[in-house]
């Protein structure tokens, strides 16, 4: 007899993280200073003017990490690579200590038994592009270019999985549009725009380098993470309203992505503030992909309003979330999101690249830290997804975000995300609840 929400067979279990918010070693061996960095430097920008200086330093502590990882049951691990680390300064002059240290990570991985799931770019531009323009001018995707033809060089011996881009909303539209994000400016809807045509023109480039250097067996895709819109009531109206929704929410990325053009209705409303592209820019960025992998914390609930115009109900202000502000748990999310691009778009596979919950936890006391209210979260998240396994939509794996607390961007320290817990002065590491509870799961490729 088969167990109540059994996953099936292959299904992928893992968990995430990425460069700056563990590594550490800011300025060492060669790296180059990243916009995080100097984000880092400029006070008020990060919350109790924490910076990625030090982090996790799973720079020097990636073998213990990846021990207990192993402990964990972890055997899927999605890690990105610092893009200044292998070129410091954007392009041009590689930086072989950085080349190494990968080496030797994904090296270390494979005989802890870990699957490498590599980010080619989460967030931590060069400096020295930014002060080019950064996402702003059409340089940065020459250099991306570059960058991505080198690390699939590299790597792709053992690396087999590539992710070309992490959430192309946050460092276009959050970083350049006032959203917080690094560097934090406001230059209006017309730059943003531009912003977004480079990043999907950067995604293009390096599904190109997986196919021309990424060998037997290699697989891109684009981890998006799309604003997932839940029906108020699952009656056709609202549903209907929600598909609605999702698409005028998401189709500036996902449309070029899937079918090599942007939606007339975001050029139609972008106006005189409509990017500008060049031919053969969106035949780049359509190159067939593999997978779509979507970071999936939260969602906002639709329902057909007058005339049946899309209407999003906002949020009360007693509705459950976690400590990060804007994470409202809706864990249906994980149902509509896979259903909505395989509806939409066609996407044949799926992997959830991100899901979690960030809390304030308090200290672990004698070893053990009880997060029953992350564990719960993440419980509620994989009923919906095994629904969406039920109904048959294609997906394929989970990584849950994140295996440490880390360094939480502009939150800094004190948002923990981790299912195993960070102390940031001593570099103890202790499984939480969650970790042990996840462990199960992954072993008995079933809720419990
Ligand atoms: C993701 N939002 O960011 C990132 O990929 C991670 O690096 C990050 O640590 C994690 O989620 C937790 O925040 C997001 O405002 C940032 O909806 C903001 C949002 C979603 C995801």
């Amino acid at each position: 007899m088969k167990l109540p929400y059994t996953f099936p067979k292959k299904f992928v279990w893992g968990a995430a993280m990425a460069a700056t918010q563990i590594e550490g070693a800011a300025f060492e061996d060669g790296k180059g200073e990243s916009i995080w960095d100097r984000f880092g430097k400029t006070p008020g920008k990060i919350h109790n003017n924490d910076t990625p200086i030090v982090a996790c330093d799973h720079y020097h502590r990636y073998k213990s990490d990846f021990a207990l990882m192993r402990k964990l049951g972890v055997k899927h691990y999605r890690l990105s690579i610092a893009w200044p680390r292998i070129l410091p300064q954007g392009r041009g002059a590689v930086n072989s200590k950085g080349v190494d240290f990968y080496h030797r990570l994904i090296d270390s991985m494979l005989e802890h038994g870990i699957t490498p799931w590599v980010t080619m770019f989460h967030w931590d531009l060069p400096q020295a592009l930014e002060d080019e323009g950064g996402w702003r001018v059409r340089g940065v995707t020459d250099a991306f270019s570059e960058y991505a033809d080198t690390i699939v060089r590299a790597y792709s011996d053992r690396v087999k999985n590539w992710i070309t881009l992490n959430e192309i909303l946050c460092f276009t539209e959050k970083a350049y549009g006032g959203g917080g994000k690094a560097p934090d400016t406001n230059d209006g809807a017309r730059v943003v725009n531009q912003t977004y045509h480079h990043a999907i023109l950067c995604h293009g480039h390096g599904v190109h380098a997986v196919r021309e250097h990424g060998g037997r067996g290699a697989r891109v895709g684009l981890t998006d993470n799309s604003h997932v819109t839940i029906p108020l009531m699952e009656t056709t109206e609202d549903i209907a309203a929600a598909r609605k929704e999702f698409i005028r929410l998401n189709s500036r990325i996902l449309e070029p992505i899937y079918h090599g053009r942007y939606p007339a209705e975001y050029l139609r409303s972008a106006g005189a503030d409509r990017p500008t592209w060049e031919k053969g820019d969106l035949d780049l960025a359509s190159l067939p992909t593999d997978f779509l992998g979507m970071n999936i914390y939260t969602g906002g609930f639709v329902r057909a309003g007058r005339r049946n115009v899309p209407e999003t109900i906002p949020f009360t202000a007693n509705y459950p979330r976690a400590d990060a502000p804007w994470l409202h748990l809706v864990p249906e999310a994980l149902y509509w999101g896979p259903r909505w691009v395989k509806e939409i778009y066609g996407v044949k596979s799926i992997y959830i690249t991100e899901n979690g919950a960030g809390y304030n936890d308090e200290p672990p006391v004698g070893g053990e830290l009880f997060d029953l209210h992350r564990r719960n979260y993440v419980r509620a998240c994989l009923k919906e997804l095994h629904r969406a396994i039920e109904e048959e939509l294609p997906v394929n794996g989970y990584f849950l975000w994140s295996f440490l607390d880390n360094f939480e961007w502009e939150e800094g320290y004190s948002r923990r995300f981790g299912s195993v817990y960070t102390d940031f002065t001593t570099q103890l590491r202790t499984p939480k609840l969650s970790a042990h509870w996840y462990q199960r799961v992954m072993a008995e490729n079933r809720l419990i």
